[in-house]
């Protein structure tokens, strides 16, 4: 094992966009699309024009409503602020509401830009669990190349350095580190929100109490629309259109985007089977941006209207707890816009400058909640023979040494696996050795980091069957996964798994898929598959597997090759 340690490189510790991830290009994907019928895209670009030609007879429409006796009549009716919310003997915003929506809108910032990010690494959403090309509803890259052996990593594209976080190409590993992380404080500022909310009673100011809120939301409606804007009430009671929106944004996008993103986890998704069977990765995925595409809107109307319908008031309320027409809410807006700018601005050089931190503290964040999750046995996740998938697709580096070449010139008639380490009986396997060896079979979903997803049947040897061949070591803790072929930056690629997982029912190696002897694109001869971590800790064309009792002694000692070179983390089971 010697050897293969010594064919393991470092990785660097800051980014160079030039050499990142093998030199890959920077690559820009397109404008948006959405398909309707079989194959027919259309792009979003073109909803800016149609979206202003509805506006303009939108308000045509209203000002010619608001002139007729009903509708003049309906809106006396229903205001657009409910009566009794009005009449609140303590009116107002306290502190904690407006130190708490600064600390929401800031930390949003950076969830949606590496959000955007994410989503930028598989620039497709579906709404089945399969990623099938051309199946897709929604892209922001080309169709998917006719080449048999295109990865999702060429597939990926690049975002301004200023609107991804970080912008760079196939940077998913420090996007989610920002994503992941941030989103415990945005969660926690969330939990503190919902407690404080219902222990002082504002709740009664975000929750509708009253059916009324729907035609004073149309009359609401109405009178924007008119160009003749309600009287402002905010500082006693939300108008029923605010009322309406906020409570959508509180309780339930909020909530939803929490839930989705769970959706996409393969620890959750494999172990909660019957939950997942209707949330699949995909569907969670397309829900999750619709969510982004909520809060989008939801962001650009609020601050219109808060700039519009009397800036002063309305930054008094939420800053400074005050209902009248001074600066002081202003001035306390402006200082933390110079907060909001510098954060904004230093984020992605941060992050280039600075990866292993942003890997580390966002490990620190979040990696509590993924070891809860990588110790749940995934047993339930077994698919049947109809739920395989149409297409899987291809990813990482192919091998191309002259000995992988040779290996399968030779129909791997000269191919040994070593496993060796901290065991009693270390041992060479050729290809019929493995085959000789209890056979396991098992039809599973793959989730790439990335975003794509697919399921296969996977024909193999169970890891429980080796570890009952070579009887592994009490000092042994983890195991090491060695390839044939080198990772895009040189040196091979590895992966360290925690040896408890190597006994889950679902954890084998894999020398057949759909029972074909393994491709060269998907690992020939063999792979690994552990179902309640990501595709890339799924080790191809693997040519050594070695006990050890922990992995910071290889390679740059963070536990696997996306680890060392692209700031992944060791532990993603979300
Ligand atoms: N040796 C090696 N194994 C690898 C990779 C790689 O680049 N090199 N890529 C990983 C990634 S990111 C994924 S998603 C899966 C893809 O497997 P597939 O090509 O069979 O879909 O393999 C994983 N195993
Ligand atoms: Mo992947």
């Amino acid at each position: 094992m010697q050897s293969f340690r010594s064919q393991l490189t470092t990785g660097e510790d800051v980014v160079d966009p030039v050499t990142w991830a093998g030199s890959v290009p920077q690559a820009h994907g397109i404008a948006p699309r959405v398909r309707y019928g079989r194959s027919r895209w259309f792009n979003l670009l073109w909803l800016l024009p149609i979206g202003f030609v509805v506006l303009i007879v939108a308000v045509a429409a209203a000002k010619g409503l608001r002139a007729t006796p009903s509708v003049a009549r309906f809106i006396e009716r229903y205001p657009g602020t409910a009566e009794a919310a009005g009449s609140d003997p303590n009116p107002g915003l306290p502190l904690w509401v407006g130190a708490q929506h600064f600390l929401n809108l800031f930390l949003m910032i950076f969830i949606i830009r590496s959000g955007v990010q994410i989503l930028s690494d598989h620039p497709r959403l579906y709404w089945t669990r399969h990623s099938t090309p051309g199946k897709d509803w929604f892209r922001i890259q080309k169709p998917v190349p006719a080449d048999p052996l295109w990865t999702a990593k060429q597939d990926s594209i690049s975002l301004p350095g200023q609107v991804g976080l970080p912008g760079i190409r196939h940077s998913i590993g420090l996007a989610r580190w920002w994503h992941l992380g941030i989103d415990t404080m945005w969660l926690l500022n969330g939990l503190v929100f919902y407690v404080l909310l219902f222990a002082t009673g504002q709740w009664r100011r975000l929750v509708p109490t009253s059916w009324d809120v729907f035609p004073n939301a149309g009359s609401v409606l109405i009178q924007y629309l008119s160009l003749n804007w309600p009287t402002e009430t905010g500082w006693a009671a939300y108008n029923g259109l605010q009322l309406i929106a906020y409570f959508i944004t509180v309780f339930l996008a909020a909530p939803l985007a929490v839930i989705t993103g769970l959706g996409m986890s393969p620890a959750l998704s494999t172990r909660f089977k019957r939950i997942s069977k209707v949330l699949s990765i995909q569907t969670a995925r397309s829900l999750h941006f619709l969510v982004l595409v909520w809060f989008l809107l939801f962001i650009v109307i609020h601050v219109t209207l808060v700039f519009t319908t009397g800036l002063l008031r309305n930054l008094n309320h939420i800053y400074a707890g005050r209902n009248d027409g001074s600066w002081v809410g202003f001035g306390v807006f402006a200082a933390s816009m110079v907060v909001v700018i510098v954060g904004w601005v230093a984020a992605t050089p941060f992050t280039l400058r600075h990866p292993r931190v942003v890997q580390q503290v966002g490990f620190a964040l979040i990696g509590p909640a993924q070891r809860l999750f990588e110790h749940l046995d995934s047993t339930p996740g077994e698919y049947t023979d109809k739920d395989i998938s149409p297409y899987f697709w291809h990813n990482g580096q192919y091998p191309d040494s002259p000995e992988y070449q040779a290996l399968l010139q030779g129909n791997f008639a000269d191919y040994r696996l070593r496993i060796n380490g901290l065991v009693d009986n270390p041992v060479d396997l050729d290809l019929a050795q493995l085959r000789a060896l209890a056979p396991h079979e098992q039809i599973t979903q793959h989730f790439c980091i990335q975003g794509w997803s697919g399921i296969a049947k996977w024909g193999g040897v169970s890891m429980q069957t080796i570890m009952d061949l070579v009887t592994p070591q009490p000092e042994a803790k983890w195991v090491v996964f060695y390839s044939l072929g080198d990772g895009p930056d040189k040196g091979i690629y590895y992966d360290a798994h925690p040896i408890e997982q190597m006994s889950y029912h679902l954890t084998m190696l894999a020398y057949d898929m759909n029972g074909q002897p393994l491709s060269f694109g998907h690992g020939a001869p063999l792979r690994l598959r552990n179902e309640t971590q990501l595709g890339f800790k799924q080790v191809k064309w693997i040519k050594g597997v070695e006990f050890v009792a922990h992995y910071s002694q290889l390679g740059g000692g963070y536990g696997g090759y996306n680890q060392d070179h692209e700031f992944f983390g060791y532990r993603q089971s979300i």
